[in-house]
């Protein structure tokens, strides 16, 4: 790795799946110039769901985040890049598409808080990333290798 890279956690939901969005949100990292390094197509559990948004437990929100994000099958990734985990965010927009800019994921394809598309690790919360990237994937599933274009991005 090079360029101050990092490496984040992005999982396109499962109203992504449904709406036939996972190609556009792959294709939008993919053109930032942000390189994929693992991806499974998978159905979250219920204890998987659990661990994953332990943050909320308390929240009002949690039942119905959690029936959400087992509902369906998601797309889990791994992306590395220079500040990988704040640039994904921004590009995924405001939690609430109501609120997300035109141009972000959200704001150009969501309307509805609790279906939001796309879940980026927390550039707020330092080590969320390496966190939810061990929760996700086993270190053999990520692959290191070099993207040839990156000469032309960095
Ligand atoms: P995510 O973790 O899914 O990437 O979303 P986020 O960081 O933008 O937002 P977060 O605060 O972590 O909330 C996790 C998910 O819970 C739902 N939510 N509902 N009803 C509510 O007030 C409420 N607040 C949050 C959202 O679907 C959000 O993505
Ligand atoms: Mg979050």
């Amino acid at each position: 790795m090079s360029h101050h890279d990092e490496r984040t956690f992005v999982m396109a939901k499962p109203d992504a799946v449904q709406r036939g969005l996972v190609g556009e949100i792959i294709t939008r990292l993919e053109e930032r110039g942000l390189k994929l390094v693992g991806a499974k197509f998978m159905q979250i559990d219920e204890e998987l769901a659990h661990e994953h948004y332990a943050e909320h437990e308390d929240k009002p929100f949690f039942d119905g985040l959690v029936e959400f994000i087992t509902s369906g099958p998601v797309m889990a990734m791994v992306w590395e890049g220079a500040d990988a985990t704040r640039q994904v965010r921004q590009m995924m927009g405001a939690t609430d598409p109501a609120e997300a800019e035109p141009g972000t994921i959200r704001g150009d394809y969501g309307l509805d808080l609790g279906q939001n598309l796309i879940h980026g690790s927390d550039h707020e919360d330092p080590g969320s990333n390496e966190r939810e990237i061990d929760l996700f994937f086993d270190e053999e599933e990520l692959v290191d290798y070099e993207r040839t274009d990156a000469v032309w991005v960095y």
